[in-house]
């Protein structure tokens, strides 16, 4: 089938930019938890920052496409494949006819989740496409009334997660929607199909389907609410959805709903923010290749040492690591990523406390790693091991206590030297990634701005 192809180079990051040039708009005293104390907000936000380590999963009926259509490879993100391709909805409504990913079992993904080490997961309930990953009774262009599966896995999912003691939280594509008349496209639609009213396609589809997905999984599902791209929200659009969060007080949402709404997470995309959001929450979510949803051709996978050192990167500004993976339209979680998300599990089961519940480090900066807190205990990640076996950290406290997590029972020798902490290693790293050594000091950390 012959497609034009019009995609236009947009990177991950630039698409991230561009979500959110939006004026900012005065906050709106409606919106969820304006009155929160700081109390309540930290009671609210506790298991998420307690967690640190999530699972993104973007699946949909654009995982059969898998980057191509017809005889084209299409460029840019596979999720974004009707879009690119100005693929028409009928022919994309072709698409669910023949998605039956019978190889999809809840438990076996919850379980690669666990074993990496993630605490959560976020999975895309409706992405721009329009078509919903769940049951429902708003618009039958969903997963149940639309596919020879027939199955709701976000139910399947979340009975997989209480067994497990997973959170799990749902992403839905609140404003682009191009399979529903009106809904939000970038760059316009592309089919008379899609023409329509903005607040009309609101009002009748997206409201009533968050409704949904915040009724019909039990009192703590979701537990995230991921909304993305704000295409054409207003501070009033945006705000007809804030009488439907307020039913779910509990629940934590990002900050992508639009029209001002600051919600409680900061998403930068694809990059750390060198000095995090001070005062405020953040997470970055990152792809392990290029593309969110499934693409054969993208088997640019990053590697377990940049994965393991994202996330010590990020723990150590104090963000909370997103990692994406794309199934297949078999239901299968791509073999590289279950590889690597193996092997940062078998990272974390040693270097876990470094991380859980962990805020940023008190260094600015580092010449051989970085370094989270967690109360009176600092979590040194050394990831340039010292060539004379002394590692030199910027540090004026009394140490009470210092060890390696590969080998918690044996204490390591330390002194002070004027305004430095002098910690004596093995001649080799435990861990070529990286090596934690764990500190307990005393007081509040001191640390030099001209290290002695
Ligand atoms: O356009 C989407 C993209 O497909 C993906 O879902 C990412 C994940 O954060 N968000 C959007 C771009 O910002």
């Amino acid at each position: 089938m012959p497609v034009k192809v019009l995609f236009r180079g947009i990177p991950a990051v630039a698409l991230a930019v561009t979500a959110f040039a939006f004026p900012a708009f005065a906050a709106d005293t409606n919106a969820p938890n304006q009155n929160e104390t700081k109390e309540q907000r930290d009671a609210r936000m506790a298991w998420w920052r307690e967690a640190k380590f999530g699972m993104f999963i973007h699946w949909g009926v654009y995982s059969i496409s898998a980057g191509r259509y017809g005889d084209q490879e299409i460029p840019g993100l596979s999720e974004w494949i009707m879009h690119d391709g100005k693929i028409p909805l009928a022919e994309y409504a072709e698409f669910p006819k023949r998605f039956n990913p019978t190889k999809f079992n809840a438990e076996a993904w919850v379980k690669i989740a666990k074993d990496a080490g993630q605490k959560y997961i976020v999975i895309t309930a409706k992405h721009h496409d329009g078509f919903a990953m769940f049951q429902s009774k708003v618009s039958d262009y969903n997963i149940c009334d639309a596919t020879p599966f027939q199955r709701d896995p976000l139910k399947e999912l979340a009975a997989a997660c209480e067994k497990e003691g997973i959170k799990l939280g749902f992403y839905y594509s609140q404003a682009q929607d191009w399979g529903h008349p009106g809904g939000a496209a970038r760059d316009g639609h592309w089919d008379p199909a899609q023409d329509g009213d903005f607040d009309a396609y609101l009002d009748k589809i997206a409201v009533p389907q968050v409704q949904e997905l915040l009724s019909n999984y039990g009192p703590s599902v979701p537990a995230v609410l991921w909304f993305d791209t704000p295409e054409n929200m207003t501070p009033e659009r945006a705000a007809k959805f804030f009488p439907l969060l307020k039913t779910r007080p509990e629940l934590i949402v990002n900050n992508r709903l639009g029209g001002g709404f600051k919600g409680d997470t900061e998403t930068p995309e694809g990059f750390i923010p060198p000095n995090g959001f001070p005062g405020r929450d953040w997470e970055t979510c990152m792809t392990m290749n290029h593309s969110w949803g499934y693409c054969q051709r993208d088997t640019d996978w990053k590697s377990t040492a940049d994965l393991i050192r994202n996330l010590v990167e990020i723990a150590s500004e104090g963000g909370n690591y997103l990692l994406n993976v794309g199934p297949t339209r078999e239901g299968l979680m791509p073999e590289a990523c279950v590889e690597r998300l193996k092997q940062v599990g078998a990272w974390m089961k040693i270097n876990g406390e470094s991380i859980y519940g962990t805020t940023a480090g008190p260094f600015p900066n580092l010449s051989w790693g970085r370094a989270t807190r967690k109360g009176q205990e600092l979590f040194l990640h050394v990831q340039t091991w010292p060539s004379n076996g002394l590692l030199r950290v910027p540090l004026a406290n009394k140490i009470s206590a210092a060890v390696l997590l590969t080998q918690p029972d044996k204490q390591l020798e330390v002194r002070n030297e004027g305004n430095v902490t002098l910690v004596s290693l093995p001649a080799t790293a435990p861990d070529a990634v990286g090596s934690v050594v764990r500190l307990d000091f005393e007081g509040e950390p001191i640390v030099p701005t001209t290290p002695g």
